[in-house]
């Protein structure tokens, strides 16, 4: 039996499921999570020794590649001051400058310590702002746990097969407004019946949840217009977009500027931070300046600060890795794109940038629903296929790849040889 192995057959009696997330069990490709060891760029090791080929990346961080020396030596640095002070730092101060340079629509910004909190906060700002309660969010998307969002949400609730969670109760999400993504006419009868009641409609501007599923034309445009004409905000779920799809993120990739933005994953360099921000306004309803209640006792913790940082001014200094990230994407994703076309497999690829998603299904996936026809069980040899030749993707079929500054020509055709080899049973 492998150290892995070994690792889990403790870690189930100790946390549920062995994890302390639940899509890192592999519970939908039934197999042992490997239990990883250390990482350095885009490789990771695990404790039996055996290293991958990574494109998960921490599930979005890791954009520059794992263990970045620039990062490191910050972290390095921060911890050697001390931790945590629980006191105002400059570090809090640069990095505020620094996001709002990055994306001069975040006038003002709170730091938090994950995506989630990032997303519960905005909405208790959009309410406390608008003196509404409904919030419409679209089938698919993944917000994190907060009540109010575990509505037919992605990511594991998705894989789980568990569209609502249990523990949530009727209260929590009787607010909460279910629309399909690409779905206008479904959002403009939600406006119809309940506009002025709607406080804000959140969205990832690409899913990435469900698979990777991308905004129609005119879809985010249009979401724009409605929001703006009935008075409720627009928030884009960027913790996955954000500093991804473009220095300014989705807002900057597709030109719509959202009335609050969540961030994640990047802004922390591998460490745990969340952020949301907007226009100063609506953030000035946030305490102490307003009445609109969050706190955090290791928000913008400066360790945390040091890791993002320093990962968030390498991309700001270097907007040369965005057009790598792009040649990387168009050679994986494209590659693939052409393999499916060469064999006449009725497969789709769905992709952006850095990110990307394969799906098992001859439907073109817009949606949760299209992408629920996925052949989960294909995905799951692949993924077995995949991890036994040494490349790590996320255990699902609803989750992306993400690739990284540190992947090279070199992975990217042996993935693609890897995948070969695969569709041929297919
Ligand atoms: P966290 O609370 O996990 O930091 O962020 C929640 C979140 C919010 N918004 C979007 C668009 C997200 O993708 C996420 C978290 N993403 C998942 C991956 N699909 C995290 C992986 C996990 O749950 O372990």
């Amino acid at each position: 039996m492998g150290r892995s192995e070994e690792l889990f057959q403790e870690a189930v009696t100790l946390m549920p499921g062995g994890v302390n997330s639940p899509v890192r069990a592999f519970g939908s490709v039934g197999m042992t999570p490997r239990f990883i060891a250390s990482a350095e760029g885009a490789y990771l090791t695990d404790v039996d020794g055996k290293r991958y080929l990574d494109y998960v990346g921490s599930w979005g961080p890791m954009i520059l590649g794992h263990a970045h020396p620039v990062v490191l030596e910050k972290v390095a640095e921060a911890c050697r001051k001390g931790l945590s002070f629980g006191a105002a730092t400059e570090a809090e101060v640069d990095m505020a400058r620094l996001i709002h340079q990055m994306v001069p629509s975040v006038e003002m910004m709170r730091m938090v310590n994950s995506g989630t909190e990032a997303v519960m906060s905005a909405i208790r700002a959009a309410r406390g702002f608008t003196g509404r309660d409904k919030i419409v969010k679209f089938e698919g998307c993944y917000h994190g746990h907060t009540d109010a969002m575990l509505v037919k949400a992605g990511s594991g609730v998705m894989t789980a097969g568990v569209p609502d969670s249990s523990g949530v109760p009727k209260g929590a999400t009787q607010d909460t407004l279910l629309a399909a993504y690409n779905d206008l006419a479904g959002v403009e009868q939600l406006f119809d019946k309940y506009g002025k009641e709607i406080a804000a409609v959140i969205l990832e501007p690409v899913g990435a949840n469900m698979g990777v599923v991308l905004p129609e034309k005119g879809f985010l445009e249009r979401l724009r217009r409605l929001c703006t004409d009935n008075g409720s905000l627009l928030i884009f779920d960027e913790v996955i977009t954000g500093f991804r799809l473009a220095r300014g993120g989705a807002q900057e990739y597709f030109g719509i500027t959202a009335d609050l933005v969540t961030y994640g994953k990047i802004i922390g360099g591998g460490m745990p931070v969340g952020a949301y921000g907007g226009r100063r306004e609506i953030m000035e309803v946030v305490s102490p300046v307003g009445s609109v209640y969050q706190a955090g006792t290791l928000s913008g913790n400066p360790v945390a600060m040091a890791a993002g940082l320093a990962q968030l001014g390498y991309l700001n200094e270097h907007p040369e890795v965005y057009a790598r990230l792009e040649e990387l994407g168009e050679r994986l994703f494209g590659g693939m794109e052409e393999m499916l076309e060469e064999r006449k497999l009725p497969f789709r690829v769905n992709h952006i940038g850095s990110l990307g998603s394969l799906f098992f299904t001859s439907e073109p996936v817009r949606d949760y629903t299209s992408a629920k026809t996925a052949d989960t069980a294909l995905f799951k040899e692949y993924f077995r296929h995949m991890l036994e030749a040494g490349i790590y993707l996320a255990p699902s079929q609803f989750e992306a790849i993400f690739l990284s500054a540190a992947h090279t020509d070199e992975n990217i055709d042996f993935t693609l040889d890897v995948i070969r080899d695969f569709l041929k049973s297919a």
